[in-house]
C-alpha cells in the first residue's frame, strides 16, 4: 500500500512558537503563566515511572498554569505481566493535595482509533469524560491553551475529530508532542500506541511542536533532535527538604500498592524500609539501563517555562532566561521551524526550513554535555520546588542535610 504523504509547507513569516512568561520574580500573575492541558499516559501503579516523576514539574513550575489532565490509557497496559493498573487518579490527587490545587482529571478512550476520523462515541462514560473535560476546558479558556502530550496522540485526535471548530477557534496556542523519533525509520513507543491517531494529529494544520523521544537507534539513545537522557541515581530524592514531595516520589517509584492510604503516606516520615528500597532502586528496563532512570520530558517543560540549562561554577543548573549570567556556559536548546512529512503509520521525517512554520522541532547542540549537566541540575531543580513549598508549609519540612 502506498503511503499518503502530506507536506506541510513553511510559512514565509517568522513566528515564535511558544508563549512564555516574561516577567521576573517568583510570584507570577495568572495571566503571565502558560496555560496547559496535559495529556499523559499516567497510571497507578506506574507503567513508566518517568511519567509519575515528571508530573511534579507542571504542578510546581510557577510559569505553568496546569488547567486539566487527560489520562491517555491503553487497554493492554491496564492488566500486564500480572500487574493491574488504573488511570493515574492517585498521583494527581496526591499532587493536588501537595500543591493545594484542584486540577481536574479524567480518562480518554482506551482503544485504538479504527480510522483517522474516529470520534470514539461508543466508548463508555468513564472514558468519554476525558474528552468532555478536554473540550470543556478549551471552551471556557480565556487565553489560548498549550496542549502537551506525553503519551499516545489518541485523546487529542478524538477531541480534534469531535470539535475541529473549537481547535481552530484560536483557543489552542500549540500542541506540544513528546513522541516519535528523530529518524523516519524508527517507530517510537508513543506513536506505536496509536499510529492512526499520530498521523491524524501530525497531519492536522494545528501548530505543532515536536520533541522526539527516540533516535534512529531507539528510545535510549541521544542525538541532537531527541530528548532522551539518563539520570544515573535517584537517591537524591531522600535528601529533598519537603517530606510530601519526597514521599510522593517514593510512593510512585516503589509502586506502594501495599499502602492504600496514599494521602496519609505523604505526611508521615518515610518508612525506613521504603527509604532503603529507594536507595537501592534500579530502573532496569527491557534493554537493561544499568540502573539509570530514563527521562524524556525535561526538555518540553523547560521550553514551555522558558528555562535554560547552564553550567555555572562547574555545575549544571536550570535557571530562568532572565537569570542567566554572562559568565554562565549555556547549554544550547532551541526550536527549529521544519517541514514535516507524515506517513499513514505515524512515522515522520522533517526538514529544517527558514522563517516560520506550523511545525517546530526540538534541537539540542550537545546531548552528551546536556546529560552530564542535567544529572547535576535535575535534583537541584526538584529541590527548588521543595524550597518554595517549605516556605508555605514549614510543618512539612524535614531538614535533611544534603551531602
Ligand atoms: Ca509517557
Amino acid at each position: 500500500m502506498n503511503a499518503i504523504i502530506k507536506q506541510i509547507a513553511c510559512f514565509s513569516l517568522a513566528t515564535v512558537p511558544v508563549l512564555v512568561a516574561a516577567s521576573c520574580g517568583n510570584n507570577r500573575r495568572a495571566d503571565e503563566q502558560v496555560p496547559v492541558i496535559l495529556v499523559s499516559d499516567l497510571y497507578y501503579p506506574a507503567q513508566d515511572i518517568g511519567d509519575n516523576v515528571d508530573l511534579v514539574a507542571p504542578f510546581a513550575l510557577k510559569e505553568i498554569d496546569l488547567v486539566a489532565i487527560i489520562f491517555d490509557i491503553t487497554r493492554s497496559h491496564l492488566k500486564e505481566d500480572g500487574i493491574s493498573r488504573d488511570p493515574g487518579f492517585i498521583p494527581v490527587r496526591q499532587l493536588n493535595t501537595i500543591f493545594e490545587k484542584e486540577v481536574p482529571c479524567a480518562a480518554a478512550p482506551y482503544d485504538e482509533l479504527s480510522s483517522p476520523e474516529d470520534r470514539k462515541e461508543e466508548a463508555p462514560y468513564s472514558q468519554q469524560r476525558g474528552i468532555e473535560l478536554f473540550l470543556q476546558t478549551l471552551e471556557k479558556a480565556s487565553r489560548p491553551v498549550h496542549i502537551v502530550s506525553t503519551g499516545s496522540l489518541r485523546p487529542i485526535a478524538i477531541a480534534l475529530n469531535r470539535r475541529p471548530d473549537l481547535f481552530h477557534s484560536g483557543k489552542v496556542a500549540a500542541i506540544h508532542i513528546c513522541a516519535g523519533s528523530s529518524s523516519e525509520d524508527y517507530l517510537e513507543w508513543n506513536i506505536a500506541l496509536d499510529t492512526l491517531a499520530a498521523a491524524r494529529v501530525l497531519r492536522s494544520d494545528m501548530r505543532v511542536i515536536l520533541y522526539p523521544c527516540a533516535s534512529a537507534e531507539g528510545p535510549f539513545d541521544k542525538d541532537v533532535n531527541n530528548t532522551f537522557w539518563a539520570l544515573q541515581d535517584l537517591s537524591w530524592i531522600l535528601s529533598l527538604q519537603d517530606r510530601r514531595i519526597k514521599n510522593y516520589l517514593a510512593y510512585n517509584i516503589l509502586r506502594k500498592t501495599d499502602r492504600p492510604d496514599f494521602l496519609s503516606y505523604l505526611d508521615e516520615e518515610l518508612p525506613e524500609q521504603d527509604a532503603a528500597a529507594l536507595r537501592d532502586f534500579r530502573s532496569d528496563r527491557f534493554y537493561g539501563s544499568g540502573g539509570a532512570h530514563y527521562v524524556w520530558e525535561t526538555a518540553l517543560w523547560m521550553q514551555l517555562a522558558s528555562l535554560m540549562l547552564v553550567e555555572r561554577d562547574g555545575k549544571g543548573q536550570i535557571v530562568r532566561k532572565d537569570e542567566v549570567l554572562t559568565s554562565d556556559d549555556v547549554c544550547l536548546e532551541e526550536l527549529w521551524p521544519v517541514t514535516l512529512t507524515v506517513k499513514d503509520n505515524g512515522l515522520f521525517s522533517f526538514e529544517r526550513c527558514t522563517g516560520g512554520s506550523a511545525v517546530w522541532l526540538y534541537y539540542r547542540a550537545d546531548p552528551k554535555k546536556q546529560e552530564t549537566l542535567l544529572n547535576q541540575a535535575f535534583p537541584l531543580w526538584y529541590d527548588s520546588f521543595t524550597k518554595d513549598l517549605v516556605k508555605q508549609n514549614p510543618e512539612h519540612c524535614l531538614c535533611y542535610v544534603i551531602n
